[in-house]
């Protein structure tokens, strides 16, 4: 299949490309539209034409070439070849024209894009930036301010917005093809001849050092601990105070030197890591997803709520059934106040809010989710309440109807095997807030029909979330691993840390928030209580708990009381060390016959992350989650894991198995606790010389 086609269509010479699935650059097709415009240059055409077939125009540089020896031509001699035509080339936008293809699109003379098309250099999401000139062409278009927003924030931008900043000459109505070439005309006739983006001048008046500055503090803390955007900003000033060959000299060592960071390879490894998830191995392909047309949702408190706005932000219909109309009337209020809050900071219009509000109907009979396709129980976790409600759903719910559940720790086999219809029983975990976190873990229960797995596999896309398939255990992929997690910063607490040093020494690794930090959002209640409800052996080593249940018995419940583990501003809710803590922590230890001593940031972070890593090969073994990748996009996509650090079975690769089964091991010789044994497949790795991505395959 020819990649790069070029056919002469009366006075204009019309460059395809045609590599599917994105139209991405490819070694081969650098080189065929380097061919095909020398051949355009040559020939008695007046004007070039270049056009992607399929869903997108290029979609950027083919992201699996990189970290591969580079191959020629590289795509700045693309754009170069772009530039040295002698015959105006016109770019024709569809789809999503991004990163590198947005670069070659700038690099042509003229743009013209269908009104549903969007531009956009999301280089920085790769921990990259835009190595093909955007650093250097977008400002000599935009200015250094507009161009700065929209290559730091990634964020693509529609073809209305585009065309009003400069970037787009035309938009045109469908086809795509036979519109463009009329443009091309329009252009050849009225004698436009070559406009190159390079020779203008930036239009960069009233924005220097001090502007600069300000935007290297603004990313310093938007995107904290990410080197990219830094980088980025230097590209930018370089734009303005170098000549065009030199600025693009500068870019290119930076993206350089970005490509080839760990940084860059974590958030590509996320990257591929998401898409695969998405891949349900021996799943019959044959199956059709079930049409999900109406969904139900079983329960109006902060969950159910944020639940049914995703729905209702993807246009599906939602009922919300609550057990008396106090309750329904409390849920519907704060899914009311949430909107407000996004039409507030500008995130929405209020016209749009309103359409997705009535998308929600509130009712107290489960008859009304007699016709759903699909239903979500999302009430108190016990399974004698959810076996209830299933029960109800079991006697209502149409034949055919998914029936889910988002129990965060409890089998949902069990739940399954109580109702007649089990295989029509499936996991939909959220993560809080619901309408907000992008992962959505997808259980699967042993008798669940592969046509339900399709179903919430695609559902979950269509709703905007990563879905991750995992297995039916306690607490799935995320939570399961979580409370190794957990325990690790009550143990490093009592053992001698301050909330202060446990947090910073995570936030300082990237994590959005430390563990105590998280503790006192949630509310320490919440443990609290679903400790109570287990026996002394499920609840397993004082020390890990002790410290918590001391502060909740305090009325210390985190920041809803104004104290947990730390004191908070009632007024700006800002956070203090608290000395009552201290001493609560110190007479705990006492009790428990600790003596405290001083721990290293780095054996927090170690006992924290390894406790992470552990748990994930254990998973892995037992099946929980399919591959490696599965668990870090759980943990960079729900529990505020940095992306740039690839998650945590990534960053277990990077140390080297080795390296984390002797850490794990000498952590076992310390403390003597059998949860520090390597895994049995880390073990096994590491004896057979294996890596992670041998075993995945
Ligand atoms: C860059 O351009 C650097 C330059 O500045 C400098 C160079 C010197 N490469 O997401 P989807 C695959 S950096 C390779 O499911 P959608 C993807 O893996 C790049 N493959 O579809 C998937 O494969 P599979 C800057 C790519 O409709 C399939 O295409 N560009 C690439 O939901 C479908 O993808 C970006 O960062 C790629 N560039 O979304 C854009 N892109 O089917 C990255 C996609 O085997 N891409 N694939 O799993 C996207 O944002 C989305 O894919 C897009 C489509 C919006 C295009």
């Amino acid at each position: 299949m020819m990649v790069v086609s070029y056919q002469k269509v009366e006075e204009l010479g019309v460059i395809t490309i045609n590599n599917p699935p994105v139209n991405a650059l490819s070694q081969s097709v650098r080189q065929g539209l380097v061919d095909a415009l020398q051949q355009a240059g040559r020939d008695d055409t007046k004007a070039v034409v270049l056009i992607c077939e399929g869903r997108t125009f290029i979609a950027g540089a083919d992201i699996s070439e990189f970290g591969k020896p580079p191959l020629e031509p590289s795509l700045p001699e693309v754009n170069a070849a772009i530039e040295a035509c002698p015959k105006p080339v016109i770019a024709a936008l569809h789809g999503t024209a991004l990163g590198g293809g947005f670069e070659v699109a700038l690099s042509c003379d003229y743009r013209c894009a269908l009104a549903s098309a969007q531009v956009g250099l999301p280089e920085v999401n790769l921990g990259l930036l835009p190595g093909a000139g955007g650093t250097q062409r977008l400002p000599r278009l935009i200015g250094p301010e507009a161009a700065l927003e929209m290559i730091t924030s990634g964020q693509r931008v529609g073809s209305a917005k585009a065309s009003a900043l400069g970037l787009i000459d035309r938009i045109l109505a469908e086809p795509l093809a036979e519109n463009a070439l009329a443009y091309a005309r329009e252009l050849v006739a009225k004698g436009a001849g070559v406009r190159r983006v390079r020779d203008l001048q930036v239009a960069g008046e009233g924005f220097g050092e001090a502007e600069f500055a300000e935007w290297r503090t603004r990313l310093a803390k938007r995107k904290r601990g990410q080197k990219a955007p830094q980088r980025i900003v230097d590209c930018v000033e370089t734009a303005l105070s170098k000549p065009f060959e030199q600025g693009l000299a500068f870019e290119r060592a930076q993206f350089v030197e970005c490509v080839q960071s760990e940084q860059s390879a974590a958030l590509r490894h996320i990257f591929f890591a998401e898409r695969e998830a998405a891949r349900v191995p021996g799943l019959d392909k044959s199956v059709m997803p079930r049409s999900v047309a109406r969904v139900g949702i079983i329960g109006a408190g902060t969950m159910g709520g944020g639940i049914a706005m995703c729905f209702a932000n993807a246009g599906i219909p939602v009922t919300l059934v609550e057990q008396n109309q106090e309750g329904l009337d409390r849920g519907l209020g704060l899914i009311r106040k949430n909107y407000e809050i996004t039409v507030s900071k500008g995130k929405l219009t209020g016209p749009a809010a309103q359409e997705r509000q009535k998308l929600i109907s509130g009712s107290t009979d489960y008859a009304d989710v007699g016709d759903v396709d699909l239903v979500i129980e999302a009430v108190f976790e016990s399974m004698d309440v959810k076996k209830q409600v299933f029960a109800e759903l079991d006697e209502h719910c149409k034949p055919g109807a998914i029936l889910a559940t988002n129990t965060s720790y409890l089998d949902i086999n069990e739940i399954a095997a109580s109702v007649s219809r089990p295989a029509d029983v499936v996991g939909l975990h959220f993560f809080s807030p619901a309408n907000v976190m992008r992962l959505l873990e997808v259980v699967r229960t042993d008798q669940v029909a592969d046509d339900v797995l399709a179903t919430a596999m695609a559902l979950g896309k269509r709703i905007g979330k990563v879905p991750v398939l995992a297995g039916v255990c306690f607490g799935f992929i995320g939570n399961r691993m979580l409370r190794q997690y957990a325990r690790e910063a009550q143990l490093c607490l009592i053992e001698g840390g301050t909330p202060e040093q446990i947090d910073s020494a995570l936030t300082g690794f990237g994590m959005a928030m430390g563990p105590l930090a998280v503790s006192d959002l949630a509310g320490l209640d919440i443990s609290y209580k679903a400790r109570q409800a287990l026996t002394q052996e499920q609840k397993g080593d004082p020390r890990s708990y002790c410290i918590a249940d001391a502060l909740v018995e305090m009325g210390r419940l985190g920041q809803k009381s104004g104290a947990g583990y730390y004191r908070y501003d009632p007024k700006t809710r800002a956070r203090e060390s608290d000395p009552e803590v201290v001493a609560v922590v110190e007479a705990q230890a006492a009790q428990q016959g600790i003596t405290r001593r001083t721990l290293s940031d780095q054996e927090i972070l170690d006992r924290h992350l390894l406790a992470l890593v552990n748990e994930g090969f254990r998973i892995l073994e037992e099946g929980v989650a399919l591959r490696p990748g599965d668990i870090d996009v759980v943990y960079v996509n729900g529990y505020g894991f940095p992306s740039y650090q690839g998650g945590p079975m990534f960053y277990a690769s990077q140390l080297g198995l080795e390296q984390v089964s002797q850490r794990l091991e000498a952590l076992h010789q310390q403390t003597g606790e059998a949860y520090w044994q390597p895994a049995p497949l880390l073990q096994q790795l590491v004896r057979d010389g294996q890596t992670l991505a041998d075993w995945a395959g």
